[in-house]
């Protein structure tokens, strides 16, 4: 078996230290820090995505393999500069004004991190203006998580605000959270709706490419 399937295989698995010494291996044989990205780690959390989209994988191994992910990123992270490497884009997440549920949203921001995007993570209770102020940071997507049908109305007001700062042209907004569907998403004029962090970052890669942002 060749060291990129090596990696492939353990980032299924959620084993650190293989895929950490593997990556190692690879750099060692001058393999690509880029093609070690893409075909080891990038494709093997894709495969965790499809799983656990199939049921085959729950939530644990998710959580596992995008741990597996970041801490072999960080390792690799100084080589793929070196490399001129620059990240997939720019993801401002927060949990909606009003709702303090944080679980869900901080899975999507390690998937987003762990496939290649930078991520800033503005917490939870989060206000228009701080979105506004990422935007103007040079956030190219903006993620919002709302869990309670209460609060879920305050991404149409988030949404409002984007517009009044004339900054909606400049960036991709994205929904998501249990209440949140398709439908509500097209409502309020989000760019794009994700029922889980796989199909999230699967749909920020769709968006990026489709959507001209210029920061
Ligand atoms: Co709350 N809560 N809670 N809660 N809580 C729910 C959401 C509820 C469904 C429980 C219930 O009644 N059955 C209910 C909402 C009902 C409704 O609105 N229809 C509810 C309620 C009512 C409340 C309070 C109002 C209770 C009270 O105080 N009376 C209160 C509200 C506080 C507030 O926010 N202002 C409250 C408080 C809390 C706790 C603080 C106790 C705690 C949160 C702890 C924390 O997050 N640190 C909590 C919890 C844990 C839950 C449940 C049990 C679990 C939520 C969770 O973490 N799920 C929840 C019931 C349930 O869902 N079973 C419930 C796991 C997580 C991995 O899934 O968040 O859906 P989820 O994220 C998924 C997807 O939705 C998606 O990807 C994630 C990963 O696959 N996704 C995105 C999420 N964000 C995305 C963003 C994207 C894309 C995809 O951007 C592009």
């Amino acid at each position: 078996m060749d060291i990129l399937d090596e990696i492939y295989d353990a980032v299924i698995d959620g084993k650190t230290d293989i895929v950490i010494s593997k990556i190692k291996e690879a750099l060692e044989n001058n393999i690509q820090p880029d093609i070690i990205m893409k075909e080891g780690l990038i494709s093997g959390l894709d495969e965790v995505g499809r799983l656990y989209e199939e049921g085959k994988f729950f939530v644990p191994e998710m959580l596992i393999a995008a741990r597996t992910t970041q801490a072999a990123l960080k390792d690799l992270r100084p080589h793929l500069v070196k490399q001129g490497v620059k990240p997939a884009g720019k993801i401002a997440i927060g949990t909606i004004q009003g709702d303090l549920h944080d679980i869900g949203k901080s899975i999507v921001a390690m998937m987003f991190e762990s496939s290649g995007f930078e991520v800033v993570d503005l917490g939870v209770d989060v206000q228009p203006e701080k979105f506004i102020s990422a935007i103007n940071d040079g956030a190219q997507i903006i993620a919002l998580s709302a869990l309670l049908t209460t609060t879920m109305t305050n991404i149409r007001t988030t949404i409002e605000s984007i517009e009044k700062a004339k900054l909606r042209d400049r960036v991709i907004i994205m929904v998501g959270g249990a209440p949140v569907t398709e439908e509500f998403s097209i409502e309020v004029g989000a760019d794009g709706f994700a029922q889980d962090a796989p199909s999230a970052v699967r749909k920020a890669r769709e968006l990026m490419g489709a959507k001209n942002i210029s920061t």
